[in-house]
């Protein structure tokens, strides 16, 4: 008896080895040199290709600046020429910027990244690091690296931190703590939000555990991320608009602000790319289902400027809506053009032409500026269209995103030319001798001394994608994290069916030609 168990065990620990070894194998079908070939398909214009190359020498740029006054810290800070430990120094910008070197053929400069997490990089850090931003960065960041290249000390390391972040789950609802001590494995929740824990840093981890658990044939992560998403589902307002506090206690939403901005836009996000993460089968249906009812909560929060007409999402705090938005909710553009397929084809146009619309409300918070940089903030206020309400920019990426989106799902080149408009501007105003620097004011243009590692990961990226063909990460193929790390869509896993029958890579490899010339899924 005891000898057939652990056969049995033998035969699961084979099939799960096999598994992984059959997403790696199927990794290695790709290489540069299809990303290459794929670059030049449908008549790349050189126009695009020069801008595409200047994006590349920017990434460029800004990694070797990196490397040589900040190597191993979390981040650059480009004024005084030093490392920062933004986040108990886990190498951050090391791990943000993996795909992106990949997907750029930055080969030598990968290199050196992938060897320094296989050597260097340590998690068991006595530090209270944020669930969230260790989830998207280094969780996301570590398992795209594994997805491009096969490379299996990424997955070993994006497991390691993931059980390390695992007991923040551990909660009598099952809703996570926001916050967790990398060594002691001690979870709480941030003092400011009053014992709550924040809704998009609830929901913003569901893509990469669910990943992990595919790629290691190991459901713990995988259930607890969607028992978050099933005690959220029991108490979702008809409207589908969450307030930002979720008590961990009994899973119900405390009264705070409803915000498709900071510490509620990425929940939404999530809830679409699990749908899609999971082939739009019936086992993520209710994925879908939350999403498109937020998304009509979302339509009645827009409202028209005057006397320009520029689309807005406000925010709402009880039954009062507030005439503000953040750069943040720009992402909610590129959100509505990847959902719009689904709807009917009537529904599909509506919510395209909103996801447009608020795309041009989001270019002209750039193009309002004496920099041509986007505040992070604006107000709208009766016959006066917007202002700037807090002048600061951080390099982040939200508009390009959506700009990228726009270009792949209408094919309209004025997307393209929007985000060059973008990138000019931080060549401008935020490239130094030593990196790239956020502004503390975008109109008189006054620098501040960090190098985000999202602009490495996520607003370079977008860019150097949005002058690249859409067989390159194509994306029927490939669902973006919230810190723009394509993770690969394979088939889902679903309750009581043995994980290795469902791990299945798709054999298309990083480009694939499924996808017609506006990427349309
Ligand atoms: C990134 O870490 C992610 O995009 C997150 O969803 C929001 N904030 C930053 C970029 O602005």
């Amino acid at each position: 008896m005891a000898n057939l168990q652990l056969g049995k065990l033998l035969a699961v620990a084979l099939i799960a080895l096999l598994s992984v070894s059959d997403v790696a194998c199927n990794h290695r079908t790709f290489s540069r040199k299809q990303l290459e070939a794929d670059g030049k398909d449908v008549g790349d214009d050189p126009v695009i290709s020069v801008r595409r190359e200047k994006v590349k020498d920017a990434m460029l740029h800004a990694w070797t600046s990196y490397e040589k006054y900040a190597w191993g810290f979390d981040q650059l800070q480009p004024q005084t020429m030093n490392g920062v430990n933004s986040f108990g120094g886990l190498g951050v910008t090391i791990v943000d910027a993996l795909d992106t070197l990949f997907i750029m053929g930055l080969d030598e400069q990968f290199q050196r990244a992938r060897d320094w997490v296989a050597t260097s990089v340590n998690f068991n850090i006595n530090y209270n690091a944020s669930v969230f931003e260790t989830t998207i960065r280094m969780v996301g960041g570590l398992l795209s690296a594994y997805d491009l290249s096969g490379d299996k000390v990424f997955l070993e390391k994006a497991t390691d931190i993931a059980d390390r972040l695992l007991p923040a789950w551990n909660t009598p609802s099952g809703i996570n703590y926001n916050s967790i001590n990398l060594a002691t494995g001690d979870a709480h929740n941030y003092p400011s939000a009053n014992g709550n824990s924040i809704l998009a840093e609830v929901g913003t981890t569901q893509l990469e555990f669910i990943a992990l658990s595919q790629r290691t044939n190991d459901p713990k992560y995988q259930e607890k991320v969607e028992k978050v998403i099933e005690v959220l589902h029991k108490n979702f307002p008809a409207d589908g608009l969450l307030p930002i506090y979720i008590n961990p206690q009994t899973g119900m939403p405390s009264p705070s602000i409803i915000t498709f901005g900071a510490e509620g836009d990425s929940f939404y996000e999530y809830l679409l790319k699990v749908w899609i993460q999971g082939n739009k089968t019936q086992a993520v249906e209710v994925y879908r289902e939350m999403w498109e009812t937020s998304m009509s909560g979302l339509q009645s929060l827009v409202r028209e400027s005057t006397p320009s007409a520029y689309a807005y999402i406000c925010e709402k705090n009880g039954n009062t809506l507030i005439d503000q938005m953040n750069e943040l909710a720009c992402f909610a553009s590129g959100m509505l053009a990847l959902g719009s397929s689904g709807f009917d084809p009537q529904k599909a146009k509506t919510i395209l032409l909103l996801s447009e619309e608020i795309g041009k409300t989001c270019y002209n918070f750039y193009q309002m500026t004496q920099t041509k940089l986007a505040g992070e903030d604006y107000i709208f206020t009766p016959r006066q269209d917007m202002s700037l309400d807090n002048p600061y920019n951080l390099m982040r990426p939200e508009t390009v995103e959506s700009l990228f989106y726009l270009w792949r799902f209408t094919g309209n080149k004025m997307y393209q030319d929007w985000g060059w408009d973008i990138f000019q501007a931080f060549e401008k105003n935020s490239r130094l001798e030593t990196g790239y620097v956020g502004l503390t004011d975008v109109n008189t243009g006054a620098k501040d001394n960090l190098m985000q590692s999202f602009f490495l990961a996520e607003t370079l990226k977008y860019l150097y994608l949005l002058f690249s063909p859409p067989s390159v990460i194509p994306l029927d193929e490939w669902v973006f994290n919230t810190e723009a790390h394509p993770l690969k869509i394979v088939s889902r896993l679903t309750s009581g069916e043995s994980l290795s029958k469902s791990v299945h890579v798709l054999p298309t490899g990083l480009g694939g030609r499924k996808q017609g010339s506006t990427g349309h899924n």
